[in-house]
């Protein structure tokens, strides 16, 4: 087992590694920009190395100061955690070569799945369902055009090197294709420094369920059953639920045995998550693959009573997977808390928390790095906590979430709390009638807007 592994992250995060790190007797050391310097994981971990000024490109993704602190501090494992550095196939190679073992995936599993149009084709050989569309990249509009008529509108285009929704346009009718298509190009091209482009047919009001995989080094993976994605405001994850309201047992055989298909076909080490989009009628069809640990993890952790950070440690160690699957003994709901302005757009709300009340009690769990005179840093993600609650079942646990919300006080920012106390009153929220096009027709309501 390792003795020390450095963490190459901030936040929650960084909380929840040192955490299970210090259960499993492994050591740790944070590093940390000017900008955390009074942060818990700082105060928390074993070590703590300052690498840099608050922008994340010179601090959080500064790979030769990452290496130069673990060398510095003897440790013999990176974990990245999630974001940052954490599918970055030049740093996991890095890690390698300098003989610190990566907590996260190899760099061959990173750029496959990292290229959406090579995840896809690999899939196909694997035998995992994908959405009808182009057989690789788009070789030019005109290719484009043909396949869309021969297909039938609508369809999707989809930038390779896609992320967060960039380069992605649905388009119903053959007059808009021209425009979207080169909008497209011109978007991925900035952002991803790619324009690829490859077309599906589009999936109308999808569901985004994910499968939690497992894989170790002697090619064996296991499931971990679904979480329900579906609440997403501009590709950003607003809650988390699993079982899934909409999920079967039938269809939780499927979709974990097309999950434990694209892991082994390809010899995933480690802890992953496969996407899938599922349609009106519960057809499934893989999205695409998350090569590294997720902020939503802890609500599969709730409901089959295992800790996925150790897991993953375990892995990377070298340990063996027993192939058993795990399904949900109970219900569990994340609300991610932002410093973020729900009645302004979500607009981000930084600043000092003058005073907070966590709430507790039975079934609440809350992941969190923040504290009263706390200030949080303009620089990074606006999540500042994870409210999970666990219950027998989905209604006990909204009916919990509700009471857990109303304990939940930050002074000083705004935060999602109100968003996440509405969403419990809502009802195709309460049906479990909910799809990604959910929070497009959302609005607060100022009945919520409490002031602290
Ligand atoms: C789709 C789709 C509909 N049809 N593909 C969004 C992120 C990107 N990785 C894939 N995405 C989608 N792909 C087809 N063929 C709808 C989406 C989509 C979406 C998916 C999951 C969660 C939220 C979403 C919000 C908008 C669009």
């Amino acid at each position: 087992m390792f003795k020390k592994i450095l963490i190459a992250n901030r936040g929650e995060i960084a909380m929840r590694i040192i955490r299970t790190a210090r259960e499993m007797g492994i050591k740790t050391v944070v590093v940390y920009s000017t900008a955390d310097k009074e942060s818990l994981p700082v105060r928390f971990a074993d070590e703590a190395v300052c690498i840099g000024p608050p922008n994340s490109k010179e601090s959080y993704l500064n790979i030769p100061g990452i290496i130069a602190a673990a060398e510095l501090t003897n440790a013999d494992a990176i974990h990245p955690g999630y974001g940052f550095l954490s599918e970055n196939a030049h740093f996991s190679r890095t890690c390698q070569k300098h003989n610190l073992k990566f907590i996260g995936a190899l760099p061959e599993h990173i750029e496959k799945m990292g290229d959406k149009s090579t995840a896809k084709a690999t899939m196909i050989e694997a035998g995992v369902p994908v959405v009808p569309g182009s057989a690789g990249i788009l070789a030019s509009y005109q290719d484009a055009e043909e396949l869309a008529d021969e297909m039938g509108y609508p369809v999707m285009i989809k930038a390779t090197a896609g992320g967060g929704g960039k380069g992605m346009r649905a388009v119903y009718k053959k007059e808009n294709l021209k425009d979207a298509f080169e909008s497209a190009v011109i978007e991925a091209e900035a952002a991803f420094g790619n324009g690829g482009m490859y077309m599906e047919k589009l999936i109308e009001e999808p569901r985004h369920i994910e499968i939690q995989i497992a894989g170790d080094k002697f090619g064996t993976a296991c499931h971990m059953s679904e979480r329900d994605c579906s609440i997403q405001r501009r590709h950003q994850k607003l809650m988390e639920e699993t079982p899934s309201p909409f999920m079967t047992d039938e269809l939780r055989e499927e979709m974990g045995a097309a999950a434990i298909k694209a892991a082994e076909y390809i010899g995933y080490e480690g802890v992953g998550t496969v996407e899938f989009l599922v349609d009106k009628n519960r057809n499934f069809y893989f999205m695409e693959m998350n090569t590294r640990i997720q902020v939503e993890h802890p609500i599969t952790e709730q409901v089959i009573d295992y800790d996925l950070i150790r897991e993953q440690i375990k892995l990377a160690a070298g340990d063996k997977l027993s192939g058993k699957n795990y399904y949900p003994k109970l219900h569990s709901i994340e609300c991610r808390i932002n410093a973020e302005d729900p009645f302004n757009n979500f607009r981000p709300s930084p600043g000092i928390i003058k005073n907070l009340n966590i709430p507790g009690g039975h079934g609440i769990r809350v992941d969190t790095h923040i504290y009263a005179g706390y200030q949080i840093p303009p620089n990074y993600d606006s999540m500042v906590a994870k409210l999970i609650v666990t219950a027998q079942s989905r209604e006990e646990a909204i009916n919990k979430m509700r009471r857990a919300l109303d304990e939940f006080y930050v002074e000083g920012v705004k935060t999602t709390v109100s968003f996440h106390r509405q969403m419990m009153d809502e009802p195709a929220f309460l049906e479990g009638n909910y799809t990604t096009k959910f929070m497009e027709s959302f609005k607060m309501n100022e009945k919520y807007n409490i002031e602290f």
